[in-house]
């Protein structure tokens, strides 16, 4: 069967995605609950080589220890017989009114010590379900009123809480790194590292103890709202050997976080977006971070994850057509010019080197046919 998944295509989904039962802020679930041993079943059933977790999706907040080692228990059990593995753990810092006014940032100390507290229960649970990517969404981590916050301190703050469970991490072996997943806004009127560039520049900041093993998470619907190009946002994390997670999904620009299914918006940003991680064999889980519509009935949750892995599977199918089309290689290779002066001179022999410079603006790119074979290469009719 043509665009069928495979364990090492490596599609992992959120248990938070398929278990969104349509709460928002107009109106109340229109889908009833989905046990979360269920839903990892159903991940599997549906191709998935992992699936990826809050704590408190799995085991309910305020949880005993002895129903948290029950539960544990129960998963593995379930992920063994399913055959599915747990790639990423992250922690709900967001969900309980303790965090409403932020977690690791937060003005109460107490809070930002409970914040930690809670964020190291998630690692262990993680570390005993396989994880070896360890999320932190900031979601809460940011203001509504400029006055409440001093935003260098939240910065300190921040970087503390980082440190502290990077170290955490480290000292137990875990073996697990870290991404950090930017987003403007929501549900924060600002959140504090809004976009992966300040992600990367917080990571050059941290202690090179443990900044090897702190990376990005960048999610393509945020990058979108800030009306990023998503493409380039993978790339420069990707560049920087700090592309640790990507979440990927659809979303309109300049829109609230849609979370819509994967290929929705974008055609030729999505296909970009595939040819990145497979032209550069990016080691990486490829991620869905979506959610099925308000109008969806409960078994079309798994008509999403479905679509979502076909089409990425169709996207990454015509990488390799646009990789292979002779006359588009041709293209590209023509606007390569190598010449000793690029990058190879020194500063004295660049100086004694004559340039024409409406010779060199002179040269055809060829963009508008280039562009035009990329259209139809996704259109289908190429
Ligand atoms: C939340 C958020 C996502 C994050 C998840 C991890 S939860 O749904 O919108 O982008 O990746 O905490
Ligand atoms: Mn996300
Ligand atoms: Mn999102």
């Amino acid at each position: 069967m043509p665009y069928e998944p495979r364990k090492e295509d490596r599609f992992t989904v959120g248990l938070w995605c398929t278990a969104y039962g349509g709460r928002e802020v107009f109106g109340r679930e229109v889908r009833p609950p989905l046990d979360p041993m269920e839903n990892i079943r159903g991940l599997a059933a549906c191709g998935c080589y992992g699936f990826n977790f809050h704590d408190d999706d799995l085991i309910p907040f305020g949880a005993s220890p002895a129903d948290t080692d029950r539960l544990i228990k129960q998963t593995l059990t379930v992920m063994r017989d399913a055959g599915i593995v747990n790639a990423m753990v992250t922690c709900n810092m967001f969900e309980h009114p303790v965090f409403k006014d932020g977690a690791l940032t937060s003005n109460d100390g107490r809070v930002r010590a409970y914040a930690r507290q809670k964020a190291m229960r998630a690692i262990d649970i993680g570390a005993q379900l396989g994880a070896s990517v360890y999320v932190m969404w900031g979601g809460r981590e940011g203001l509504e009123v400029e006055a409440s916050k001093n935003p260098i301190d939240a910065i300190k703050r921040y970087r503390d809480g980082v440190e502290f469970l990077a170290h955490y991490i480290k000292d137990n072996g875990y073996g697990m790194v870290v991404a950090i997943e930017p987003k403007p806004n929501e549900p924060r009127g600002d959140i504090f590292l809004p976009t992966a560039g300040h992600v990367l520049g917080f990571i050059a900041t941290l202690d090179p103890a443990i900044r090897d093993i702190v990376g990005v998470n960048p999610e393509i619907q945020h990058s979108r709202m800030s009306g990023l190009n998503t493409v380039h946002d993978l790339a420069q994390c990707l560049e920087a050997g700090k592309l640790f997670h990507a979440d990927l999904g659809a979303q309109k620009p300049a829109r609230y976080d849609q979370d819509l299914r994967f290929g929705a918006e974008d055609l030729k940003e999505t296909f970009f977006i595939v040819k990145l991680l497979e032209d550069n064999h990016w080691p990486g889980t490829r991620a869905f971070d979506v959610k099925p519509y308000r109008q969806d009935q409960a078994d079309e949750v798994w008509d999403l994850v479905r679509g979502c892995i076909r089409s990425y599977l169709i996207l990454r199918e015509k990488v390799a057509v646009f990789n292979a089309d002779q006359e588009i290689q041709q293209l590209l290779g023509a606007l390569r010019v190598e010449h000793p002066a690029g990058e190879h001179l020194t500063a004295k022999q660049l100086q004694a080197e004559r340039f024409d410079p409406d010779l060199l603006s002179a040269r055809k790119l060829g963009y508008q046919r280039l562009d035009q074979l990329t259209f139809e290469l996704l259109a289908g009719v190429r």
